[in-house]
């Protein structure tokens, strides 16, 4: 269970962040009413919002998910009391020099949440972005943000936590800025993949359920609670989710993903 996101509006700068899509510049009167949408989507997931002010300072300040990676539960405290507590959140060190400050107000409010603070150290770079939780392993995505010093540096922080890890190398992957650009984890051993992605073998032993290259933008999604959410206008992978069981909520997305931002960008969740 998920009890709390952190999120952060985009500014009004949000046009001038960095992408790499060609899908020409987000309109932000539509980016603000899409974001309120999200919130209250999370909220109706039975999230508590922490909604910080925008910043900026840093156009790509909204997708506060690259600045951190927070752990819900410790594994090995699953079944008792201690398993609704966070302890331990890692601060990221950006692949994007341009994005490097956004970690330092971030810390701050984790701060209220966590007990342990942890970072990414020089040379390693991470974005969270790159980062997927499943239960009690993490894919790490190896990518042109998170280096394999970064990597290796969660992986050891994980390890100490009880985690285990295993890297995934989206560097020749077309179109995938983050790991999580293509995959999500849905609960019950089962992930949301895109078809470049899913014959890696790190994947070998879950249930996929595959994204076909016209919808991939939709295998960014988020699992929340009994719910997931989706962005809005992937009708296939949609009722690929219903069919499975899952209810849905979707979400219009097109500002954010004009800027290479998914659903799960936009918010930290513990
Ligand atoms: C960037 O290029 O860093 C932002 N424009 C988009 C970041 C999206 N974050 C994510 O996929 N976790």
């Amino acid at each position: 269970m998920f009890s709390n996101a952190i999120v952060r509006p985009p500014c009004a700068r949000f046009g001038e962040g960095l992408t790499t899509i060609n899908l020409g510049a987000p309109n932000y009167a539509r980016a603000l009413q899409q974001y309120a949408a999200y919130c209250k989507a999370l909220e109706e997931c039975g999230l508590t919002l922490t909604r910080l002010e925008a910043d900026e300072r840093y156009p790509d300040s909204t997708f506060v998910e690259d600045t951190a990676v927070v752990m819900r539960t410790l594994p090995h405290a699953q079944a008792s009391a201690l398993a609704t507590s966070p302890t331990r959140a890692i601060l990221t060190r950006p692949g994007a020099c341009s994005r490097a400050g956004e970690v330092e107000s971030i810390a701050g409010v984790l701060s209220r949440f966590f007990s342990e603070l942890h970072s990414i150290q020089e040379p390693g770079t991470l974005d969270g972005g790159d980062v997927c939780e499943a239960q009690d392993h993490f894919f790490i995505g190896v990518s042109e943000r998170t280096n394999e010093a970064g990597a290796h540096q969660l992986a050891k922080l994980l390890a100490s936590d009880g985690y285990t890890s295993s890297f995934v190398d989206i560097r020749t992957v077309k179109n995938v800025l983050h790991l999580k650009s293509g995959l999500a984890y849905l609960g019950n051993n089962r992930l949301a993949v895109i078809d470049a992605l899913a014959d890696h073998q790190a994947f070998r032993r879950y249930d996929l359920v595959r994204v076909n290259a016209m919808e991939q933008y939709a295998a960014n999604c988020v699992r929340i609670n009994g719910y997931v959410l989706v962005a809005e206008g992937f009708p296939k992978f949609e009722g690929a989710l219903q069919n499975r069981g899952y209810q849905t909520i979707s979400v219009e997305m097109t500002e954010f993903q004009k800027m290479d931002g998914g659903l799960s960008c936009l918010s930290l969740r513990f």
